[in-house]
């Protein structure tokens, strides 16, 4: 089965079967790839260091495919899903890992700051919640040349805490930008669990302080983030403004490869979590309702598998950067005024 990309979607609502297996395949090939990724960094050290999403692709994965091609996305450190199912290929993903010159990042950067122009797809920065301003400031780009295009940021609910979260959608409902704010709300900050980091129980909430709408959804369910990123979007591209989005879901290992023994949450809370998996819950749906046959998505796991072998072994293959590249592309060489 093909790639499918964003930009060969046709949206459809209500969702059908084929956006079904196209999401489950997303989340698939997701999971497989932050899976072989983690292994690596055990077995050979590669340069970076994993932050996996594993447990939580239904988020990246539901959200953007409700995207266009010509939208703007913001990944945050964890949002895996963002880049491939904007558009960043595998390949190009796996190398980035491996600092090689054909990756997104040509060598200058690893998975979550990587970027593409191009895709849409927005470099980020180390500086947790850094991208929420800069959302803004693209959805205020979009508005001023008067097209329907929308910027979509990802962030977790330790950097809804954060001065960007609140000036930048302060600043977003005042100018009434066409934004959409994505919490993954994994329930942790690090090792500090969100009992600890706020004390109101729904990150939705604050988007009452700013006059915009906030929504909870469950982010484990594709479909139930799918739903509503659609209609933050439509909002959006109405001219109705932006739109808080907060998918709960959950991280299965640290938050980084380095944070090997968690013990700040308990083995029978990860396990429980475990038991509500985005792919398998979409697998049970699509199966029991006889609307796929579990066949299929078996050879969905097997090709996807093979997908990522292959970007690894493209990888593995592929040139480290010159020396003489270092400086290049890496500052603006021209500036324009919007004048
Ligand atoms: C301003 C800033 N403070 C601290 C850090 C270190 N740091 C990196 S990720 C992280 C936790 C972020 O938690 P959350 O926003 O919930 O995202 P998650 O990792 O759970 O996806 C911290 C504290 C940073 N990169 N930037
Ligand atoms: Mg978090």
């Amino acid at each position: 089965m093909p790639l499918a990309l964003v930009t060969e979607l046709e949206v459809t609502m209500p969702i059908n079967d084929d956006d079904l297996i196209k999401m489950y395949r997303w989340m698939a090939l997701t999971r497989v790839f932050d899976q072989k990724v983690c292994d690596l960094q055990a077995q050979k050290g590669i340069p970076e260091l994993q932050h996996a999403s594993i447990g939580q692709e239904a988020v990246g994965v539901g959200a953007c495919y409700a995207l266009r091609r010509d939208d703007l996305v913001l990944p945050s450190l964890r949002t895996r899903a963002a880049f491939l199912v904007k558009g960043i290929s595998p390949e190009r993903a796996m190398a980035a890992m491996f600092g090689k010159a054909n990756g997104a990042g040509r060598g200058k950067e690893t998975s979550h700051h990587m970027g593409d122009p191009e895709l849409g797809v927005v470099a980020g920065t180390g500086v947790v919640g850094g991208q929420i301003p800069v959302g803004v400031g693209i959805a205020l780009g979009c508005k001023m040349q008067k097209s329907d295009r929308v910027s979509m940021t990802f962030f977790g609910d330790g950097a809804t805490n954060r001065g960007d979260f609140h000036e930048g959608l302060n600043l977003a409902a005042v100018l009434n930008v066409p934004a959409i704010f994505v919490c993954e709300n994994n329930q942790y900050a690090m090792s500090t669990p969100m009992s600890h980091h706020m004390l109101i129980p729904r990150v939705s909430d604050r988007a009452a302080s700013f006059g915009m709408p906030g929504v909870t959804v469950d982010g484990n369910d594709v479909v139930a983030v799918y739903e509503a990123a659609q209609q933050a979007i439509a909002r959006a591209r109405a001219g109705e403004g932006p739109t808080l989005l907060e998918c709960v879901t959950y991280r299965w290992r640290g938050h980084s490869e380095r944070d090997l023994m968690p013990r700040y949450r308990s083995e029978a809370e990860v396990e429980q979590w475990k038991k509500m998996c985005p792919i398998k819950r979409l697998r049970d749906r699509m199966v029991s309702g006889g609307a796929v046959a579990a066949e299929l998505l078996d050879e969905i796991d097997r090709e996807v598998e093979a997908v990522v072998d292959g970007a690894i072994e493209f990888s593995e293959r592929s040139p480290y950067p010159a020396p003489e590249e270092a400086l290049n592309n890496a500052y603006a060489t021209e500036v324009r005024s919007h004048r």
